[in-house]
């Protein structure tokens, strides 16, 4: 089965979106299979980002995500990473519709409430650099089959 890292970022956990955005992921019939608050270190932040490295807002970035508490996720399911990213939209929120997480919540590039790893091989990555092993778990639900 699928599984995703997703993160309530510093901006959507001080908003009180932690609830709603969990409950978005769960209605839709994916598994919470891992979850925890978490101040993040500036070397996590800068391991999670490497790929921006070189851009100008690189800096910016690493400051917002270690400004705060973060509620990180591994979540389960048919197809969660690209379905995970269609709920989430558009990077910008200026661009992302509306009934998606970033469009019904955000108005900042910078403070767009989540993150999601954007394909298979970035999943892997980040739920390896984010949870312990023992912290993904694997359960079974009875209701799975339904969905
Ligand atoms: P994603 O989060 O939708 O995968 P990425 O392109 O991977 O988008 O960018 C990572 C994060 O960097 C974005 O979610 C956003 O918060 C931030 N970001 C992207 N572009 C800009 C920018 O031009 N200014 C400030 N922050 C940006």
């Amino acid at each position: 089965m699928e599984k995703t890292f997703l993160m309530v970022k510093p901006d959507g956990v001080q908003r009180n979106l932690i609830g709603e955005i969990v409950s978005r992921f769960e209605k839709k019939g994916f598994q919470l299979v891992g979850a925890k608050l978490m101040n993040v270190s500036r070397e996590l932040a800068e391991k999670h980002y490497a790929e921006h490295k070189e851009r100008p807002f690189f800096g910016e970035l690493v400051d917002f995500i270690t400004s705060g508490p973060v509620f990180a996720m591994v979540w389960q399911g048919n197809n969660v990473i690209a379905t995970a990213r269609a709920m989430m939209g558009k990077t910008n929120p200026a661009d992302a519709a509306p009934g998606t997480i970033r469009g019904d919540f955000a108005t900042s590039v910078g403070m767009n409430i989540i993150h999601g790893s954007d394909s298979p091989e970035s999943a892997e990555r980040e739920i390896a650099l984010w949870f312990n092993e023992g912290e993904v778990l694997s359960y079974e639900k009875t209701i799975q089959r339904w969905i």
